[in-house]
């Protein structure tokens, strides 16, 4: 008889986190960056990005006057990446794509933000999870929504689903 459970590493890395990621961008061609972000996160060790919302085009939220409008999503993502590693490689992506840092909350090609890590609380420096910001921004609420209305849905009709 083989035992399956002496087959298995001591140390079970977290497997599968979901995680919801916003995307924004207000400078050059918007949904180019968007779409190249989206394939650059799927490029990630181990993560693949599950579904995306629509992009939205909203009005900017803070920052210096007379900014052009964002594009907005939000993707779901499953990892197995820890929390700052999927950071860590989001601001790389974000930096491939042009981002410079000047003014805060000042137009940018790419803004990645972590929003959701499963059901992880984080407040570290450098990290917060859920993302401070996120819940009362319309921006982030209404393409997330998008995808959890799709994600309950889907889990409702799961196995009764008749393909014709
Ligand atoms: N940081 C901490 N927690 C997180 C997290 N959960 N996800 C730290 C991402 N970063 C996190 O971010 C500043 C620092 O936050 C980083 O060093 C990171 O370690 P940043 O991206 O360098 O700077 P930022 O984006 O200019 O500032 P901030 O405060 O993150 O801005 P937000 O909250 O991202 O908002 N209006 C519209 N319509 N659409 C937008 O997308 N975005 C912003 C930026 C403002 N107005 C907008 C939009
Ligand atoms: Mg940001």
């Amino acid at each position: 008889m083989v035992d399956h459970a002496r087959e298995r590493p001591a140390a079970v890395p977290r497997r599968h986190c979901r995680v919801y990621v916003g995307l924004g961008s207000n400078l050059g061609d918007r949904a180019a960056a968007l779409r190249s972000a989206l394939r650059a996160l799927d490029a990630t060790p181990t993560t693949r990005v599950a579904a995306c919302s629509t992009f939205h085009e909203t009005e900017p939220v803070g920052g210096p006057p007379n900014q052009p409008a964002y594009l907005n999503a939000v993707a779901r993502l499953e990892t197995d990446l820890s929390p700052q590693a999927l950071l860590a490689r989001m601001q790389v992506i974000e930096r491939a794509h042009g981002r410079v840092r000047t003014v805060r909350h000042g137009p940018r090609t790419l803004d990645l933000d972590l929003l959701l890590f499963d059901d992880l609380v984080i407040d570290e420096p450098g990290l917060i999870v859920p993302h401070a910001r996120m819940w009362g921004r319309e921006f982030v609420l209404a393409p997330l929504a998008e995808l959890c209305e799709i994600d309950a849905l889907r889990a409702r009709f799961a196995g009764e689903t008749h393909v014709r």
